[in-house]
């Protein structure tokens, strides 16, 4: 008897997808290199092994028409692409009118015209791609598909959760629609477990003091970004901070009774100092975890695996964090860990850089350039970080400026980008409008979200672009 699967309105669509990969003598999975990306391609090529269906992976940060060129050059009659490909369709299907290939996309992107037969995503069924399912969830519909008895590939979903975590899908505190289908098989499959807990970052692996300080997504006066107050606060609870060996317990070592003698405190303490009910909601969340994986290890929640991944994706290693996603816990979990954490160094000093040298002011917004000292896959995030810190206003957008480099390739390209606040975007500020118009101002290219957005322009147009952006932040601001 056929399945209907996770989400019965893909079903047919992931059939004939499937179908279609088990007609292939060979298949090249092509994937997207971040969190949701490298879990799209564990899920697929998971699947494609059991099916028997030999393939090959490659990855790649963009998906351009001389990436696809390249794809076709190959031998590959059947080309599953995971976590994008829709964006590319129309490029797409030249090569498969050409003959080069078949195409088989499982993706959550908005697609370009026109369609192809074996084109699988959410947005072609009326389920948003940006919150209900993603490229990870989308590859585990397809897994499904390709095995659809009732046990087959569910423990897949393990895998499909990490991604749509990472592809920063939650909800107010956690998965919905199409993904909380997903967490249900992955429940019933026993590999994954949720619960209602503290929705703060690092449970598993981060010490207590440094979890409560570091949990800026849920900003508590006197304890974020304050260390010595996140120490007092804890102090004064009937809770054991230290292990015989005097090391720091994190959150997932504290007994339930300590975890409940905590969260009382942070509420209460939230609450005397002020803190809005809704924000008070958001420090409560439901917890995902995976329960093949150790205790105390960042694999166990759902979080800290995609950071990790993240990590890998940024420093251009997909094979690692490919491998920790398929289970590798060796020599690859270990080089993931030394990534994020030489992530986080990079990140603080790139920090650092940004409070010793400042920004320079404009009327509506305020600026840095790195040159080649803060990486531009990063420098976004150190942006991001500073806001706040001495000299730089949080009620004013910031623009960070940072070199592409192409392994000692001449400079042509600097990276933008751009982060402001939720208040400045509820005053009118949409940061995708300016990265886009002030980029195509000076001959590049931009876009991305009200509150992050990025663009490519041509190196020596920096100033031209900041007297654009800096007008139209006025404009929208005004
Ligand atoms: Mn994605």
């Amino acid at each position: 008897m056929a399945s209907a699967g996770p989400v019965p309105a893909l079903a047919e669509r992931a059939a004939a997808c499937a179908d279609r990969l088990r007609d292939a003598d060979e298949v090249l999975l092509a994937s997207h290199i971040d969190a949701d990306g490298l879990t799209s391609a564990a899920i697929a090529s998971s699947a494609l092994e059991r099916a028997g269906i030999p393939f090959e992976t490659v990855f790649s940060k963009q998906l351009d028409a001389e990436e696809i060129a390249s794809i076709a050059a190959t031998d590959y009659e059947t080309v599953l692409f995971t976590d994008f490909g829709s964006g590319q369709l129309d490029v797409i299907a030249d090569h498969e009118a050409a003959g080069e290939f078949t195409p088989v996309i499982a993706d959550h992107h908005q697609p370009a015209e026109p369609d192809t037969d074996f084109h699988l995503n959410p947005l072609l069924f009326d389920i948003d791609g940006s919150s209900e399912l993603s490229g990870a969830g989308a590859a585990y519909v397809l897994a499904r598909a390709l095995e659809p008895s009732e046990t087959d590939n569910r423990d897949l979903a393990a895998l499909a959760v990490v991604g749509a975590v990472g592809d920063m899908q939650t909800t107010d505190g956690e998965l919905v629609g199409a993904n909380e289908s997903i967490v249900e098989e992955g429940k019933a499959a026993g590999v994954v477990e949720t619960t209602t807990d503290l929705s703060m970052y690092g449970k598993q692996t981060r010490p207590l003091p440094k979890m409560l300080e570091y949990a800026s997504d849920t900003r508590i006066p006197g304890i974020t970004n304050n260390e010595s107050g996140a120490l007092r606060f804890l102090d004064g609870l009937d809770v054991t901070l230290k292990d015989e060996d005097g090391e720091w317990r994190c959150w997932v070592d504290l007994t339930e009774s300590e975890r409940s003698t905590v969260s009382n405190a942070l509420f209460q303490h939230a609450v005397s100092r002020g803190v809005s009910s809704d924000r008070i909601d958001r420090l409560f969340g439901t917890a995902y975890t995976l329960a093949d994986e150790p205790e105390g290890t960042e694999l166990r929640d759902v979080s800290e695996f995609s950071t990790l991944l993240n990590a890998t994706a940024r420093y251009e290693r997909a094979d690692v964090g490919l491998a920790v996603c398929l289970g590798n816990r060796d020599g690859a979990l270990q080089q993931a860990r030394t990534l994020l954490s030489n992530h986080r160094k990079n990140l603080s000093q790139g920090l650092q850089r940004v409070k010793r040298e400042g920004v320079t002011r404009e009327e509506n917004l305020q600026w840095f350039h790195a040159g080649d000292e803060i990486r531009e896959t990063i420098v976004g995030i150190v942006a991001g970080m500073a806001v706040g810190s001495d000299g730089i206003e949080r009620g004013t957008p910031i623009v960070a400026f940072a070199e592409k480099t192409d392994d000692g390739e001449e400079v042509t390209e600097v990276k933008v980008s751009a982060r402001a606040t939720p208040s400045l975007t509820r005053r009118g500020l949409d940061l995708s409008v300016v990265m886009r118009e002030a980029s195509q101002a000076v001959g590049g290219d931009g876009g991305g979200h009200n509150v992050a957005a990025g663009a490519t322009v041509p190196k020596g147009t920096e100033e031209e672009f900041v007297e654009r952006a800096d007008e139209l932040v006025g404009e929208q601001l005004g």
